[in-house]
């Protein structure tokens, strides 16, 4: 299974400001050289329809926007991981083994609880979609296969809130009329070459001649293009190593008290420490990640020799909370979170079950 997020940035923002819901909204990473300048990040639906999509020049975007009620927003990294690792927690927990693949897609490896039955990986499907909508108000575009690369194929098929079943007969049917600019993994050089030897779409790509394919390409890539065009894929769903591993927390209210800021810290490391005792991790930097109440979000870190003493997790963010309070005097908190990072993962390490 692949799992993508639907206008990933865009719906996060759409959810945290209510005002939002209905509008274009296009989010941007500026570069902050001059005003406007900098690219689009990423566009919600109703904006696409507008012209306005990743990548593009945020004056361009402007450009097209002028006159109509599109909101421009600037990325929050911060607190899209934040909603992205939750997400990933929660489809973790539906397969057998997930590889997160970037901030809003996974593959997930659902062969064992599945036991191989379509029905029954619909139904998987179909809770991983209701959880992750009833839990962060998101939709996601799923697609079913027998190997990676024709489920990403085919979650990228229907978009937005799809769910895609391309079953093991089907496959070249699916693949056939692509055109091979559209096979994942395809760049534009490439496709630039294959469409110079008349081959435009999977199908053609498919039939041509391999022995043609390798002069071009190498034995090896041209292996791998005719491999995309029948859908063929043999690579394992390899399980995460997660770089980091956070929580972040809402305040009950907007405050500077260190004693009501450390409480939140506390919960929130009893949580960490669950999460560090699942992954057998051990960790060299601790972090204080503090959103203040005009989202404004700074992080302070400690780095100290390996350790996975959980007990650091909450003396370490204090010592940085008394820091940021005292650089900070007039500043309240909305939020606050803890982050360990530079982790190191014991694979050898066995526990009782594996007795
Ligand atoms: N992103 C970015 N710059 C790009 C493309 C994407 O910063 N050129 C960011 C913003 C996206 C996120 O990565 O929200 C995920 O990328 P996707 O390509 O999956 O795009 P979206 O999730 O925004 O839309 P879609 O519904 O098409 O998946
Ligand atoms: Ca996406
Ligand atoms: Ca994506």
């Amino acid at each position: 299974m692949h799992v993508d997020i639907d206008s990933f940035y865009a719906s996060v923002e759409e959810n945290r400001n209510p005002l939002l819901k209905g509008k274009p909204v296009v989010i941007c990473v500026y570069s902050g050289r001059k005003e406007d300048s900098g690219a689009v990040s990423t566009s919600n639906y109703k904006a696409r329809e507008l012209g306005i999509k990743a990548g593009m020049p945020i004056i361009i975007a402007k450009r097209i926007a002028k006159d109509k009620d599109v909101i421009f927003l600037p990325v929050d990294m911060e607190y899209y991981r934040e909603v992205s690792e939750r997400i990933m927690d929660l489809m973790e927990e539906e397969s057998d083994i997930m590889e997160q693949v970037s901030i809003d897609e996974a593959y997930l490896d659902i062969t064992k609880i599945s036991n191989s039955d379509w029905d029954k990986a619909i139904e998987i499907a179909k809770k991983i979609k209701e959880k992750i909508y009833s839990q962060e108000d998101l939709t996601v575009s799923i697609g079913i296969s027998t190997n990676k690369f024709v489920a990403k194929m085919a979650s990228d098929f229907k978009k937005p809130n799809g769910l895609t079943i391309v079953k093991e007969e089907d496959i070249k049917k699916f693949l056939d009329n692509f055109p091979v600019s559209k096979l994942h993994g395809i760049g534009n050089k490439t496709t630039t070459v294959l469409n110079e030897i008349g081959i435009q779409t999977a199908k053609d790509l498919g039939e041509f001649d391999q022995k043609e394919l390798e002069e071009i390409f190498g034995k090896n890539k041209a292996k791998l293009l005719h491999d995309k065009a029948l859908g063929i894929d043999d690579t394992a769903v390899k399980p995460r190593e997660k770089k980091q591993l956070s929580r972040i927390g809402t305040l009950k209210k907007d405050t500077n008290d260190n004693d009501e800021i450390i409480e939140k810290i506390i919960e929130l490391a009893k949580d960490l420490e669950n999460r560090i005792k699942k992954n057998k991790v051990s960790f060299r930097t601790i972090s204080l990640i503090t959103i203040d109440t005009e989202l404004k979000t700074q992080t302070k870190s400690e780095t100290i020799p390996q350790t996975n003493d959980i007990q650091r997790v909450i003396s370490i963010p204090k010592d940085l909370l008394e820091k940021y309070l005292k650089e900070n005097p007039d500043k309240k908190l909305r939020r606050v979170g803890i982050r360990i990072s530079n982790l190191e993962f014991s694979k050898t390490q066995k526990t009782l079950d594996d007795f």
